[in-house]
């Protein structure tokens, strides 16, 4: 254990802000849920619209990154090969970023949309209108827009990481061609440290659909009672998984767990395709591409605003469902951005922008295409009443019930158990790598102290799992969503930073490469003169010789 490598005011200033949001959670419950609540309806009643503008500028920044000049920089030596391999790399991608969550809204999204419709859509009539949306408002939540928000940090970081060599991956370090020395003060810290808060409530959000989901799976296949102690096992025991994860590092730890996470996914996923309503999926699936292209900037700025005026009715769906999304997106992205930043070395900044936005949209269009779609078809031909059951007995013990729809029914739960499990293991394992990295002053070899990813590991499922027992882990959640608020304008600054330290760098270089041409081009003249002067030289010579043969 090298105690010198941990920057310690970082790593001792993100515990207290951790404990300073979590003690006062547990001593004064209610006024801390009144005060959260309040500045919450603040932030995203007053805010929502830049949250909106936010996504939509994240995502054409990037593909005006990808395909400028600075696409092309390679994140690493010149002629250097990617570190993994494009599957590899998709697939850790995903398993960081994607948690059990998608098997949760995966299959139950489109239920709430079926009874509260967007776009102003009339909710008494279950017409055409209701369905298609249903089935394609989430694919547009996990889509293009959510996955460039995870992409955004992770190109400067990994350019300060790679190309210029800076020896940590930190956000402050990759302010600093704006902020300059105010990095290494209290605001660097300050930048470093916000963000684990987020994660600490983001993941709070990721633990608490999480675990009633795994319960609800295991209390079905072996019949035991749904009780706090079951929950706290199992999370102990999702946390053993994760810890060990992480100890035992990238390569053979995390990559290991996020290729048998992508194994059992797509086993999960061909089967539903295949036994299930293979038609149905496939063109409820491409329809809603269609809707989302022809409807892009319409749901990706949709803010209600004209709701209570002339009698429209106000729904709330831009605030609870796209807002709440882009937010939530938002307080994990630092860390996956981390994460991006580290695996990519090797690939160019085009390829990772093209690479996460693609890789990320398709996983997440495929898992709400199949399973979405499958409880959509339980719902419409009436072969099982899914609404119902999730408004009588909540979502979790309602996405088990749509498994239990499938052939081989005990089998699948299991798997579905399985994969919920490792889905959460693989999104922690690299939370608490990433946590760890950023609370060190360099990393060694690339990987962080082992017992420094044990301690985050930990703490990333205590500090919950406390506010699970002891109430607050709503409230939790509601203030990482607003305490992730300042990332806007933190993403704004780090979009900043890089394209000012890129286009110096690509300016710088081309001077480089003109200076080098001209001098080239000197070489190239002397050449020449050189070999002029020797045929000169030698036709000299020649004539001399013919002149002396001549008077002989
Ligand atoms: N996001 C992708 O719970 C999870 O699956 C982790 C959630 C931000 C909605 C991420």
């Amino acid at each position: 254990m090298n105690r010198k490598l941990i920057d310690w005011p970082t790593f001792i200033a993100a515990f207290i802000i951790l404990l300073g949001v979590v003690v006062p959670l547990v001593i004064f419950p209610e006024a801390g849920t009144e005060f959260v609540n309040k500045l919450n309806t603040f932030v995203s009643g007053n805010f929502g619209f830049l949250y909106l503008l936010m996504g939509l500028g994240v995502f054409f920044f990037l593909i005006f990154v990808a395909f400028s000049q600075n696409g092309h920089v390679k994140l690493g030596e010149k002629d250097e090969k990617p570190e993994f391999g494009t599957a590899s790399w998709a697939g850790m991608l995903f398993s960081a970023g994607i948690g059990s969550s998608i098997l949760y809204w995966g299959t139950i999204e489109w239920a709430y949309y079926y009874q509260g419709p967007p776009l102003g859509i009339d909710p008494s009539k279950q017409q055409l209108e209701t369905i298609q949306w249903a089935s394609t408002y989430g694919i547009f939540h996990w889509g293009p827009i959510a996955w460039a928000m995870y992409c955004l940090p992770a190109v400067p970081m990994a350019y300060f990481f790679y190309v210029r060599k800076k020896p940590i991956i930190k956000v402050s370090e990759t302010l600093r061609p704006l902020l300059g020395g105010v990095s290494d003060t209290f605001i660097g810290k300050v930048v470093d440290v916000l963000f684990i808060f987020g994660l600490l409530g983001g993941a709070g959000t990721t633990l608490a659909l999480g675990t009633p989901l795994i319960t609800s799976g295991i209390t079905d296949l072996t019949g035991l009672e749904d009780t706090m102690v079951l929950r706290t096992a199992i999370l102990l025991g999702v946390t053993a998984i994760f810890a060990l994860s992480a100890y035992m590092g990238l390569n053979e730890g995390i990559k290991r767990l996020s290729d048998f996470n992508l194994i059992l996914a797509v086993f999960l996923l061909i089967f539903i395709f295949v036994t299930g309503p293979t038609l149905f999926i496939s063109e409820a699936t491409t329809n809603s591409i269609g809707l989302i292209l022809d409807n892009f900037f319409h749901m990706s700025t949709w803010t209600e605003p004209f709701a209570n005026f002339e009698g429209f009715k106000e729904t709330g769906f831009p605030e609870s469902w796209t807002v709440f999304y882009w937010a939530w997106w938002l307080v994990y992205a630092p860390f996956v951005g981390l994460f991006i930043a580290r695996i990519s070395r090797g690939r160019t900044i085009r390829q990772v922008i093209v690479g996460t936005i693609v890789y990320g949209s398709l996983g997440c269009l495929l898992f709400f295409g199949i399973m979405g779609n499958f409880g959509l078809y339980l719902q419409l031909t009436g072969a099982y009443d899914v609404v119902s059951v999730l408004n009588d007995q909540g979502a979790p013990i309602a996405i088990i019930s749509i498994i239990n729809q499938l052939p081989f029914a005990k089998f699948m739960v299991l798997i579905f158990v399985v994969l919920s499990v490792v889905f959460l293991a693989t999104t922690f394992d690299s939370s608490s790598y990433i946590l760890a990295s950023v609370t060190q002053k360099e990393v060694e070899d690339g990987e962080p102290e082992r017992w420094n990813r044990l301690f985050w590991a930990f703490t990333l499922c205590i500090l919950p799992l406390t506010l699970m027992f002891l109430g607050g882990l709503g409230t939790l959640q509601t203030a990482s969503i607003v305490g992730g608020f300042p990332l806007i304008f933190i993403f704004f600054l780090l979009a900043w930073s890089f394209m000012r330290a890129s286009n110096g760098d690509l300016k710088a270089d081309d001077k480089y490469r003109r200076k080098t041409i001209v001098l080239d081009y000197k070489k190239i003249r002397e050449k020449i003169r050189q070999r002029r002067m020797k045929k000169k030289g030698t036709r000299e010579q020649y004539n001399d010789e013919t002149n002396d043969e001549k008077n002989e």
